[in-house]
């Protein structure tokens, strides 16, 4: 039988369920419990993450966890080609990933959105954290976003590529972009050199650049020539949330996984022409 008053979600909604009162004295109030209090607002759907874990897809994992925006990852094995797949290609079209949907996107509408700067910056909007708002501090993060993604990760990936995977080696080119990023660290040092953050506050330009910052050696760097790019590694590499992030996704790939071993991927990823 059904106590007087009792309380059920369905749907979403709160249902009351009366029984006819025995006396005319009025019913005890149900006690506040976290199943029947009604929620002010519903919990968020989460934010759908295209992810493989980079460099690039890292930048995302960290301001995902630093905003504690509620999101689920979607695996994409750029190493077995699922970054081809139709439905993949109709939110990235650049066959690349990270890629988000966000079901509640401008409008309560669904939009998805491709870039890490791109993403980086929609998330910033959407949680009001980590990009300023203020034009003079916004142009700060924006220099400092676009000079990762147009420069650091780029030549920094040219280094790796040719360093790693080359079946003859290359010295020039691989030279001409050890040289290029050393000179990346270089700006990197002196801009740190008067300030603890890359735009002044820790934003979504430091997330950008972390990932791809750290592990100076594999990019034929030696750390010890920039202390203000090393302390800020330490600095930024100290936060919980950007622990967590650069650990997202470690489970998809073995401990041990090294791409120059992989020759499929190998394949599959280099030499790529228009399709
Ligand atoms: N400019 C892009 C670069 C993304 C990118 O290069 N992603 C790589 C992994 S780090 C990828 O998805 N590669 C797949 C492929 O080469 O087919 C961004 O910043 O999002």
């Amino acid at each position: 039988m059904l106590p007087p008053l009792a309380w059920a979600y369905g749907a979403g909604v709160m249902i009351a369920a009366m029984a006819k009162p025995k006396t005319k004295s009025k019913p005890p109030l149900p006690k506040p419990t976290a199943r029947n209090v009604r929620k002010t607002s519903p919990p968020a759907k989460p934010i759908s993450l295209y992810f493989w874990p980079t460099p690039n897809g890292k930048k995302i994992a960290i301001m995902l966890e630093e905003t504690g925006l509620s999101y689920v990852l979607q695996p994409v094995n750029i190493g077995r080609g699922e970054q081809f797949k139709p439905e993949f290609l109709a939110i990235s079209p650049n066959n690349r990933m990270p890629a988000i949907v966000d079901p509640e996107g401008p409008g309560g509408k669904p939009i998805s959105v491709f870039e890490s700067g791109a993403i980086l910056q929609y998330l910033g909007r959407k949680s009001g954290r980590f990009y300023p708002v203020a034009d003079r501090a916004r142009v700060a993060v924006e220099e400092w976003l676009y000079w990762q993604v147009g420069g650091l990760g780029p030549m920094a990936g040219q280094v790796h590529h040719f360093r790693n995977y080359v079946t003859e080696p290359q010295p020039y080119a691989t030279q001409r972009y050890i040289n290029e990023v050393n000179r990346l660290y270089g700006v990197m040092d002196r801009r740190l050199g008067s300030r603890d953050y890359l735009a002044g506050s820790y934003s979504i330009a430091d997330m950008a650049a972390f990932p791809w910052a750290v592990g100076a050696e594999s990019k034929g760097q030696n750390i010890d020539d920039f202390p203000n790019v090393k302390a800020w590694i330490e600095r930024v590499g100290r936060r919980s949330a950007v622990i967590r992030g650069m650990h997202v996704g470690a489970e998809l790939r073995s401990a041990t996984y090294s791409l120059r071993d992989d020759e499929e991927a190998k394949k599959i990823l280099f030499g790529q022409r228009s399709r």
